[in-house]
């Protein structure tokens, strides 16, 4: 290293193949970390988010690192956080589908409660801690008493993912204030993009229409659309979270846009995009309805903007946007690459 040349700061995060970790790496790849991820092993390693940074060698390997590890695994992660001496510690992984956590409820709470228990205890007993950070979510609050939401607002969760995790949220606090560990929550609201699963409802409508419009798909079955959510931008969540971890002090912060829409509107916003009307494909089907759900959930982010000078700048119609025009050129380019092998002698 030249001298004068600051050392590089070390991230590690867990969950980095997924919406949110690989924007996050490549944020912190654009202000010069080096990363660690920690990727689940399993028949088919899903990677795909990340493939990019995976493939391009001026980077992997140089810049970014894969570890395989389960949040299960804790002499495996004790032994790469001993090795890599990371600076920051962005925890993003767990089961983060809140209707499938009333199917699997006990794997639910091992990995997302208990894994993000355990890893607090490595943290703890590490000689050089790093900072913390947890991907809280809005589904703490569950039912909540008041509306818009804030950092001091009582956990009242609906579900068994909800209550995951409101219980690992509340000991990154205990372990803030008992142990002195720098661990902050980020307290999510629904955060979406093009890179979001495909069963997350918003995906699911942007993917639809863009297939329908296609002639690809005929109808598409759905749950409760009067449900509503306050949507933002997945890329500027995690610029909120890195710049939590740069504070002198650690503290939670709610980050939201602080607007609600029905998932109906977000039906009709998507498919009049592509020149359609939701209505005439939409079909309700019982077993995407939830046994319950959450009560008026909308966050008020202004801690964050005083504290960390964020402010979500793309808007509900802009996400739309977004998202339904990612998903039609996906069509298009499948389409053009499947016209290529047909074509081809
Ligand atoms: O897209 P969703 O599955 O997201 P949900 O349950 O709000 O959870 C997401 O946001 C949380 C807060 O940030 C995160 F903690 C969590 O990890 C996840 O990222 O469902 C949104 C709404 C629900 O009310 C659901 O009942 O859409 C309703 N919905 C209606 N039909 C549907 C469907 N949801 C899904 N996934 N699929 C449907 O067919």
């Amino acid at each position: 290293m030249p001298s004068g040349d600051s050392p590089k700061k070390v991230a590690l995060i867990t969950g980095i193949t997924g919406q949110d970790g690989s924007y996050l790496t490549e944020l912190l790849l654009g202000k010069g970390y080096i990363i660690h991820g920690l990727v689940r092993r399993s028949s088919s390693t899903i990677r795909h988010r990340i493939d990019r940074l995976f493939e391009d060698r001026s980077i992997y390997g140089e810049q970014l690192f894969l570890h395989y590890a389960d949040l299960e695994d804790l002499t495996t992660i004790r032994r790469i956080l001993t090795k890599t001496q990371p600076d920051e510690l962005y925890h993003l992984a767990g089961q983060s589908h809140v209707g499938t956590s009333f199917e699997i409820p006990e794997s639910t709470c091992q990995f997302t409660a208990m894994g993000t228990l355990n890893l607090l205890e490595i943290v703890r007993d590490l000689p050089s801690r790093p900072r913390f950070l947890y991907a809280s979510s809005s589904e703490i609050f569950g039912r909540p008493e008041k509306y818009p939401q804030t950092e001091s607002s009582s956990y009242r969760p609906t579900s068994p993912y909800g209550v995951a995790k409101a219980f690992a949220t509340n000991m990154v606090r205990v372990y803030r204030d008992s142990y002195d560990v720098f661990g902050v929550n980020a307290i999510c609201y629904n955060h979406e993009s093009p890179r979001r699963g495909e069963s997350f409802v918003t995906r699911k409508i942007t993917r639809a229409a863009a297939a329908i419009s296609a002639g690809r798909q005929t109808s598409l079955a759905m749950g409760n659309i009067n449900a509503r959510r306050d949507w933002g931008y997945a890329p500027e969540y995690v610029e909120a979270m890195w710049r939590m971890l740069q504070l002198d002090a650690p503290e939670d912060f709610v980050l939201a846009t602080g607007k609600q829409h029905s998932v109906q509107e977000f039906l009709d916003a998507a498919f009049k995009q592509v020149g359609l009307s939701w209505s005439d494909y939409y079909r309700r089907v019982d077993k995407y309805c939830r046994p319950s759900e959450p009560g008026e959930l909308v966050g008020d982010a202004s801690k964050a903007y005083e504290r960390l000078g964020w402010r979500p700048e793309v808007d509900f119609q802009s996400l739309v946007g977004i998202m339904v025009e990612a998903d039609v050129q996906r069509i298009q380019q499948s389409a053009s690459e499947l016209g290529k092998a047909t074509s081809a002698p």
